[in-house]
């Protein structure tokens, strides 16, 4: 698939056919280098110190490295993953990116909040496996049709450095109970895997890209990523998005509250304050979608 025209729609009947088939659509070269250069830098600064973090931030250590199993060569190489980064000025450029916003608009529609941001760091020598899993476990939003992840990579992701997978048409499916699989020993803090997936880790394509290329996928894909078994990082840059008619549908309003930002459309600035009170029917309690975790196991 090559890119259309750039006064086109990033997504035109083409993309969005695959997206709406087969789960996901990747638009190759979406972001300019110097974009990731200013992303990747700025991830140096944050793990070296030498800028303050940004409030809410969460710089999440590997297990094997906060287990003591490896030693890390670098500070960089101790870091799992940097979450919830929309305070920070720089990354959060990524959630707001106008090649982003007008992908995300083409599905989800013209009022567009953030609801998740995060930047995956996988080092050599650790684990850093992502079972198979459904992102729609983590949103207490529905209808899962409104809700869409963006994922760029920040360099070349390749089967060999743990690039992500997906199954295709998947999203089609049932939100899945999540469990921590037993065969990983070393699993990073709410990397769970959807249980009972019968063949489907067969039916798994690898995305392959290159630096800029970007993924959009429905919250209902399996997906997720292998070990990385070279020696150097593999990262990349995500974030989730919802249209504003969505409706709240956990029990607990204030389970893993996040800052639901309004980034396109009039309301551009202000933040959600939807459906969390009306009337939304029989609601879910996250906990039971975790084998093991909740009161259900
Ligand atoms: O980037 C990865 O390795 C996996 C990301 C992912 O699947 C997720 O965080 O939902």
């Amino acid at each position: 698939m090559s890119n259309p025209p750039s006064d086109a729609p990033p997504l035109g009947p083409e993309e969005l056919g695959f997206y709406w088939e087969n789960g996901y659509v990747v638009l190759p070269g979406l972001i300019p280098q110097d974009d990731l250069d200013r992303w990747l830098a700025h991830l140096d600064d944050i793990v070296q110190e030498r800028v303050p973090r940004a409030e809410g931030m969460l710089v999440m250590k590997d297990v094997m490295v906060a287990k003591g199993k490896v030693v890390p060569g670098s500070r960089l190489e101790a870091v799992a993953k940097i979450q919830d980064y929309e305070n920070d000025p720089v990354l959060d450029t990524y959630t707001t990116h106008p090649k982003i916003l007008d992908a995300i608009e083409c599905i989800v529609g013209r009022d567009v909040q953030t609801i998740h941001t995060m930047l995956i760091n996988k080092p050599p020598n650790v684990d850093g496996r992502h079972p198979l899993h459904q992102d729609l476990l983590y949103f207490p939003f529905r209808p899962a049709d409104r809700i869409v992840a963006s994922w760029t990579a920040l360099e070349r992701v390749t089967k060999e450095n743990g690039c992500l997978v997906v199954v295709p048409g998947s999203h089609r499916g049932e939100l899945l109970a999540h469990e921590n699989p037993p065969h990983i020993e070393d699993l990073n803090m709410g990397y769970f895997g959807a249980a009972d997936i019968g063949d489907q880790l067969e039916q798994r394509v690898h995305l392959e890209m290159e630096p800029g290329d970007t993924v959009f996928f429905h919250p209902v894909l399996l997906h997720g990523s292998g070990r990385n078994r070279t020696d150097g990082f593999r990262r990349a840059i995500s974030a989730h998005y919802t249209s504003l008619d969505v409706e709240w549908v956990w029990k607990q309003e204030d389970f893993a509250a996040r800052n639901y930002r309004i980034v396109r459309g009039p309301r551009s600035g202000e933040r959600w304050a939807g459906a969390r009170t009306k009337d939304t029917g029989a609601k879910l309690d996250p906990l039971d979608l975790i084998k093991g975790f909740g009161r259900k196991g």
